[in-house]
């Protein structure tokens, strides 16, 4: 039951990540989720969309100066994205190591964009670089209803219970 699964401490750590509209064109959404279903870790939302101009200002909203912002709001609303919020211990940190540097030059092999990028604009995914940061990129681009509370029937070998 989930509350079994509340045992450890961090289990219930919760990240964004989305699949941008390059790794959608380049039919990458399957081999990207597969990576985070076989880490471990469980997944709890999922969703394609077109994303609004205004929600990505929001979540970009640190980087709004930089030189690159319109070019890259003009990639990131080029086509659909997927996001989707995966959950389990240490998962915000995990991620952003399995998705690589942000530069797919620095980015290593066996990381999502050291395998299927080569210039950072057009890395292929996101995910949440801190805890307070996934929360509130979850709450930006998720209802509440949309999150799925459910037991994974494997718990007992991912963690010990
Ligand atoms: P992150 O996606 O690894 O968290 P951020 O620094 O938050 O990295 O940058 C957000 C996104 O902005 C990057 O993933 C990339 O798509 C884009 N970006 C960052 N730096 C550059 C740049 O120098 N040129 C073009 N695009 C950039």
């Amino acid at each position: 039951t989930i509350a079994k699964q509340l045992g450890i401490p961090g289990v219930r750590e919760r990240t964004l990540v989305a699949v941008k509209p390059d790794g959608v064109q380049r039919r990458l959404v399957g081999q990207i989720t597969q990576r985070f279903e076989q880490r471990g870790f469980k997944l709890v939302g999922l969703k394609m969309l077109q994303a609004p101009e205004e929600q990505l200002s929001q979540h970009y909203h640190e980087l709004r100066r930089k030189p690159f912002y319109p070019s890259l709001l003009h990639y990131m609303t080029s086509g659909p994205i997927v996001v989707m919020v995966w959950e389990g211990y240490n998962v915000v940190r995990t991620s952003r190591i399995m998705i690589g540097d942000t530069n797919p030059v620095e980015a290593q092999a066996g990381t999502v964009r050291g395998d299927f990028s080569i210039h950072i604009s057009r890395n292929v995914v996101h995910a949440s670089d801190s805890v307070e940061g996934a929360q509130r990129e979850i709450e930006l681009w998720f209802h509440q209803k949309e999150l799925m509370d459910w037991a994974c029937c494997d718990h007992s070998s991912t963690y010990q219970i």
